[in-house]
């Protein structure tokens, strides 16, 4: 394999896009003749992880495993996207990607219903109405849905941002 495995951290709220931008960013990285392999939070959380809830330790707990992973991902060349919420700074050193999405937002798309459910209160915990979201200080890349001069930005130039700064590091 030609080329160097990586990890891409991207953080933010559920329904701010994450997953839709991981997918957008793997199918471009194809395209480029690199590998890349999503984590993402809420699949992981079938299966390795299924045993965690949305406690503190608990998130905590998901984010050191997706971590170890991708780090084996990483050891054999692939390009590893961790894409979850990870909502906490302390376990936030480093990070490469923030869905800079306010909360109206995602909570008006709601792909789900969860926040419906969360703020009918359904659902105990869940981020961004009763357990916090940690907002990146500083960040290798900060994704809005817009750009000022309030263009909105598909999920495939978001992806061709995050390859900019990818190819400027000398990661790819
Ligand atoms: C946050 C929750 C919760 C609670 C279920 N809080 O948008 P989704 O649905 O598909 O993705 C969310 C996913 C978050 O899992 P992560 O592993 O990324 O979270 S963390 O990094 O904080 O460990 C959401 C769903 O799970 N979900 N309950 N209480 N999100």
């Amino acid at each position: 394999i030609q080329q160097k495995g990586c990890v891409i951290w991207i953080t933010g709220l559920s329904g701010s896009g994450k997953s839709i931008v991981a997918c957008a960013l793997s199918k471009a990285l194809f395209e480029r003749g690199k590998l890349a392999y999503t984590l993402d939070g809420d699949n992981v959380r079938h299966g390795l992880n299924r045993d965690l809830t949305f406690k503190a330790e608990d998130r905590t707990e998901n984010i050191r495993r997706i971590g170890e992973v991708a780090k084996l991902f990483a050891d054999v060349g692939v390009i590893c996207i961790a894409s979850l919420i990870f909502p906490y700074r302390r376990d936030r050193d480093a990070c490469s990607v923030f869905m800079d999405v306010p909360l109206s937002v995602c909570e008006s798309r709601d792909p789900k219903g969860l926040y419906k459910l969360a703020r009918a209160g359904k659902i105990k915990g869940f981020t961004g109405i009763d357990d916090p979201y940690e907002a990146p200080l500083n960040c290798e890349v900060v994704l809005k849905q817009h750009t000022e001069d309030d263009v909105s930005c598909s999920p495939r130039q978001m992806a061709e941002n995050i390859i900019s700064y990818l190819q400027d590091k000398g990661y790819l």
